[in-house]
């Protein structure tokens, strides 16, 4: 028997990804740019065992089977191929967010597995492989994989392979992130779903992936120059932008709830008071708040004041996916 436990944190995309220039092979049609949470993370165990028949997964203790089972064992199915290990595994994994905030992350969870399940099966955990082989299951934990500030190109469709790269380390800036809890429970549709119909139906797709590298590379470049304003108005178009080509889908695909539109205008007064404070939204009504040191406590209390919002989580910049070799057994 051989096990590896790893942990991965969550990100944010700031220049977004939304939409794929090949389905089956999981491409993205535009890069994204994003920041590692440090508070946000998944750990995940995995052991290759030579008593069961069948791959186990066991989600927050709960033993879970069906579509989330089916995306574990498609990339278990990937490091058997590559390490010639026939093995089925105990996949265990738990977030320290609660799950049921909506904000659980399939980019900590896939990072997490990819991590475990490449050191579990005896493989170097190559950084470049296992951003690759995370980003064949969900592309947004291509960039877990790497801590701090990491891009993730686009891809011509059928391209071989495609891993994220760091842009810096997370000590490179103290970029904080106000996080607004804007509901409870899963999303009406998921991020895949979401765009995948944005890009069949939505007139505004085409536009959409036309702006991204311009978007990307004045994210870059305010990292680069640690310039929070730059980084903030950028980061706002992509969200803006992503959402407006989504919402002119066919039917439309609406992520927004009061909430989401409340903390946006707070934000807006927060920067007409002089704080350093700019929006994002992923695929969620949730709201995260790029913002500096010096301000996150008036952020954090003013977005915390927001009706509608729940609650609110703060994080620094994170670190990348680590692992942890188990003890063989047996
Ligand atoms: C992002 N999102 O860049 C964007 C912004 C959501 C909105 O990446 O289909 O779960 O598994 O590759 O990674 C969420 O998409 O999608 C996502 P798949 P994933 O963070």
């Amino acid at each position: 028997m051989r096990a590896a436990r790893a942990r991965a944190h969550a990100n944010i995309a700031i220049a977004k990804y939304w939409g794929k220039a090949d389905e089956a092979a999981n491409l993205p049609a535009v890069p994204s740019v994003s920041v590692t949470l440090e508070e946000l993370t998944t750990t995940t165990t995995v052991q290759f065992d030579d008593s069961i028949a069948m791959d186990q997964l066991l989600l927050d203790g709960e033993a879970t089977e069906g579509k989330a089972l089916r995306r574990v064992v498609a990339l278990l199915d990937r490091v058997r191929e590559r390490s010639a290990l026939s093995l089925r595994a105990r996949v265990e994994s738990s977030n320290d967010f609660p799950t049921a905030s909506g904000l659980a992350s399939s980019a900590s969870a896939f990072a997490a597995l990819a991590m475990a399940a490449t050191a579990a099966a005896g493989l170097e955990t190559d950084p470049s492989y296992v951003s690759d082989l995370a980003r064949r299951s969900s592309a947004s934990a291509a960039r877990s994989v790497l801590g701090g500030f990491v891009r993730l190109a686009s891809a011509a469709p059928g391209a071989a392979r495609l891993a994220a790269e760091q842009l810096a380390p997370a000590d490179h800036w103290d970029l904080r992130v106000v996080i607004a809890v804007n509901a409870e429970g899963p999303k009406p549709v998921g991020s895949t779903d979401g765009m995948l119909h944005t890009q069949k139906t939505s007139p505004y797709y085409a536009s959409w992936v036309a702006l991204c590298p311009r978007i990307a590379h004045a994210v870059q470049q305010a990292i680069a120059s640690r310039d929070i304003a730059a980084l903030g108005q950028a980061a706002e178009q992509s969200a803006m932008a992503m959402h407006a080509s989504a919402m002119a889908a066919e039917p439309s695909v609406l992520y927004f709830e009061p909430a989401t539109i409340a903390c946006l205008r707070t934000v807006h007064e927060l920067r007409r008071g002089g704080v350093a404070a700019y929006a994002t939204m992923d695929a969620g009504p949730h709201v995260k708040v790029f913002t500096l040191p010096d301000f996150v406590d008036e952020v954090a209390s003013r977005i915390r004041a927001t009706p509608g919002v729940l609650r609110t989580l703060v994080s620094k910049v994170g670190g990348p996916a680590t692992v942890t070799l188990l003890a063989e057994a047996g």
